[in-house]
């Protein structure tokens, strides 16, 4: 780490080792706009990381927990303003408001230019400025992205340090004139001279901005997650998003998941959930024992690229080196995967702290401690939270962890060739109407399903929650252009795939969380969602049959293994019945999505809309 002090205007001292003009002429030019103390430009060592988080610790952003307990973990605790993703304070800045289209929230890239201009200046006065080179993808891969981000919060560098290969080798991929995607991140909290900061500094302002044209990302305001860490929602999907429609591949909310069958037979599955619907907990999934010898491997638990090979095969990648998951609710029988990957060298977001230096959260175990510090630094007690209904960590607390922790790592997850997808997911979280599992009965069916999907609104972003909205893809939030040009983009990656001799990966919709008359999941989630899955791989294969019915295909209650569950019948019944009324009230929610997509809609999804509504009232 190179730390040149200067009082006021910061000199910019680059290592030796940085050779690239223009990205030192950038840090120059952002250093001049937000004039910090000093500028410090990251390596990535773990010297740098163990002195970062010292650093935090000596200042209130974190604590060290019990090195026994959880060897080389913290805690932060952020501002109780800055919890989640800011959807309303996102920009999709593109030249033309219809290239961002009407599901994102635009300005003219020169009015936004001025806002944060002004915004910027002066932003990070006595605070660092670090300099952090990443790569998305395996460093050096020809599929890998390059961003730079420069943020005045050692938490988001540290953070960088485990979800992206950051760090010195990526100056040696850039060169001397590398291609990079700059991202200028502030908490937006200058301090004054003598000014004392606090534990987690933020500003009431916020905005998420990318000028997906001149593929660039600058973020004011938050310190928090996808807000924060830039390569993640900005840069690998609404950014990469934009990349991918450019030039032939996709950038999706998606985990990537391999099962290995007893006789040694690996497929690669890719699936797609809103945040917080348990993406994590899918791709750690432990099959049920019925399912012995049967093994469950994880590539990625968020973000997929994917493109097609020259054999009419999809290909993903997971872009990202960690894991930020949602702490509550996770233990060892709901993931025992993640768990064991928490053990150590984690970081912690918002959960509570227990009187022995270790964290908890809502349904880490059955019994609450008798006494915790909550994610706001309160007292905590099981009477206090039954009084006062406070919760000891937020519901949108996170881990921090390194892919390499998860005991399941699939052992091609940094191929940078990908893996073959068999079969996509597409998963809401819905309490009625949508049933278990349906088969598409073709891709362009296929993509109607997804473009319409609805799920109900979690804590992992900011607003009402518990309310049903579409989510196309799981995508509202991160596709970085026109909406109906990406169903589109979806469309032709089908046609590629056929003019290149290939067949399309069979596409499926799933739902876990349709409830009975109590509001209780019927449906048990977690390791028996393999029971679905093994179905669905059977129908790649051909192996299995299913039910046709209006919207696609269905297994029979006999199509799937019950050994070791004991669901009725009638339960099952209760989450694959389709409610003719309801679905009536569903597609005129598909068709109120489809007239605000408007003009650019390909005509094939308007086309399957009123073909199933056709049969649904016929
Ligand atoms: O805060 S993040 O955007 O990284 C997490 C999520 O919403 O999936
Ligand atoms: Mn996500």
């Amino acid at each position: 780490m190179n730390q040149p002090r200067m009082a006021g205007t910061a000199s910019i001292n680059p290592p030796s080792y940085v050779k690239h003009a223009k990205l030192i002429a950038w840090v120059a030019e952002i250093a001049a706009l937000t004039n910090p103390d000093q500028i410090v430009w990251c390596d990535g060592s773990e010297e740098e990381y163990d002195r970062l988080c010292a650093q935090m610790v000596a200042s209130g952003t974190m604590k060290k927990l019990n090195p026994v307990k959880r060897p080389n973990s913290y805690l932060a605790n952020s501002d109780p303003s800055d919890v989640a993703r800011v959807e309303d304070r996102t920009y999709i800045c593109s030249e033309h408001k219809e290239d961002a289209g009407p599901t994102n929230n635009w300005m003219a890239p020169a009015e936004m230019r001025a806002t944060l201009n002004g915004l910027f200046a002066g932003c990070m006065r006595g605070r660092t400025l670090y300099v952090v080179p990443f790569s998305m993808g395996p460093l050096g891969s020809p599929i890998a992205h390059i961003g730079v981000e420069l943020s005045d919060s050692p938490y988001v560098v540290v953070n960088m340090r485990i979800m992206t290969r950051m760090g010195k080798a990526v100056y040696d991929v850039l060169g001397s004139d590398g291609a990079f995607v700059p991202c200028v991140h502030s908490v937006g909290a200058p301090l004054e001279q003598g000014q004392a900061d606090v534990a987690w500094p933020c500003n009431a302002t916020k905005y998420i901005v990318h000028y997906p044209e001149t593929r660039e990302i600058w973020s004011f305001g938050s310190g928090y997650g996808g807000n924060a860490l830039l390569g993640k929602k900005c840069l690998a999907l609404r950014i990469a998003s934009t990349m991918g429609r450019d030039n032939g591949w996709l950038a999706e909310h998606m985990l990537i998941l391999g099962v290995e069958s007893p006789e040694g037979k690996k497929q690669y599955i890719a699936a797609a959930f809103p945040s917080a619907c348990g993406k994590t907990n899918f791709a750690m999934l432990i099959p049920p024992l019925v399912f012995k010898n049967w093994k469950v491997t994880t590539i990625g638990d968020d973000i997929a690229w994917i493109k097609p090979g020259s054999d009419g095969r999809l290909y993903a990648i997971n872009p990202e080196a960690g894991y930020f998951g949602v702490a509550p609710g996770t233990n060892s029988k709901t993931n025992a995967n993640c768990m064991a990957s928490l053990a150590r060298d984690t970081i912690f977001t918002n959960v509570a702290l227990t009187d022995d230096g270790d964290v908890w959260w809502e349904g880490m175990s059955k019994e609450s401690p008798a006494h915790l510090i909550d994610w706001q630094g309160k007292d905590w007690t099981p009477e206090s939270s039954k009084q006062n209904g406070q919760k000891a960590a937020h519901p949108n607390a996170r881990f921090t962890v390194a892919a390499t922790q998860n005991p399941v790592l699939d052992t091609e997850w940094d191929n940078p060739a990908g893996v073959p997808i068999s079969a996509f997911i597409f998963g809401g979280r819905r309490s009625s109407t949508v049933p278990l599992v349906t088969e598409a009965r073709d891709w362009i069916e296929g993509v109607y399903m997804a473009a319409t999907m609805g799920s109900e609104t979690t804590a992992a972003a900011v607003g009402q929650q518990g309310v049903v909205r579409r989510d196309p893809f799981a995508m509202l939030p991160f596709i970085g252009y026109n909406m109906s040009d990406y169903f589109a983009h979806w469309i032709s990656i089908g046609e590629r795939i056929t003019k290149l001799g290939g067949i399309a990966p069979k596409i499926f919709c799933v739902n876990w969380f349709r409830t009975d008359a109590s509001g209780n999941f019927v449906w048990p989630g977690f390791g028996d969602n393999m029971r679905v899955l093994k179905w669905m791989l059977d129908r790649v294969e051909n192996q299995v049959d299913g039910q046709e019915h209006i919207f696609g295909v269905t297994p029979a209650y006999e199509h799937l293994h019950w050994d070791g569950l004991d669901l009725s019948k009638d339960d099952y019944k209760q989450i694959t019945s389709i409610d003719t009324q309801a679905w009536e009230k569903e597609l005129s929610l598909h068709a109120e999505l489809f007239e605000k997509l408007a003009h650019r809609l390909p005509i094939q999804l308007d086309q399957t809309r009123r073909r199933l509504l056709q049969t649904l009232s016929a």
